[in-house]
């Protein structure tokens, strides 16, 4: 018989660090709401949330690798809503983010979840920012949760 590991949706006891962007504030304090809201709903506290805002999408990985070294988080959850304009920005500030927070979280160890909605239209944006689409933030919280209870096991 294998044995299995698996991180439990449980928040309680757990200490999270929220990085989110300023930029299209509208649709990620949104997404600031869907994630507190999956991890106060699962046993969480938002004693043990600290939510950390940058001006864009760009600033999240500095910030994020900061908090992720001080050792007193269990996951690390980064907020932003990347939309494509006419130039190639969009592309720069993606590439840029996507590397970062992944680089990240395999340099310090400490989960560091991709809540980013990379939209081509503000539209598409808003659809995963808690309306026909989900919300983007709730589903990293609940990644957050899971990868941060199954850190602790394996
Ligand atoms: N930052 C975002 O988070 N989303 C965007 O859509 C965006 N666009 O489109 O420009 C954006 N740009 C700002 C960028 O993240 C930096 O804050 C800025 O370039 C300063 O470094």
């Amino acid at each position: 018989m294998a044995n299995i590991f698996e991180g439990k949706l449980i928040a309680s006891g757990l200490k999270f660090g929220v990085v989110v962007s300023r930029f299209n504030e509208f649709m990620t304090n949104r997404l600031l709401e869907g994630a507190m809201d999956v991890i106060i709903r699962h046993g969480g506290n938002s004693d043990d949330v600290d939510v950390v805002w940058v001006p864009g999408g760009m600033e999240i990985p500095v910030a994020a690798k900061k908090i992720a070294s001080s050792n007193k988080y269990d996951a690390i959850i980064c907020l932003a809503v990347v939309i494509r304009g006419g130039t190639p920005h969009f592309e720069h500030v993606c590439n840029s983010l996507t590397r970062g927070i992944g680089t990240i979280s395999l340099e310090t160890g400490v989960p560091v979840i991709y809540g980013v909605i990379t939209a081509d239209s503000i539209d598409q944006a808003i659809e995963r920012a808690g309306t026909k689409a989900g919300n983007k933030g709730a589903d990293a919280a609940s990644t957050a949760i899971e990868m941060a209870n199954l850190m602790k096991q394996i």
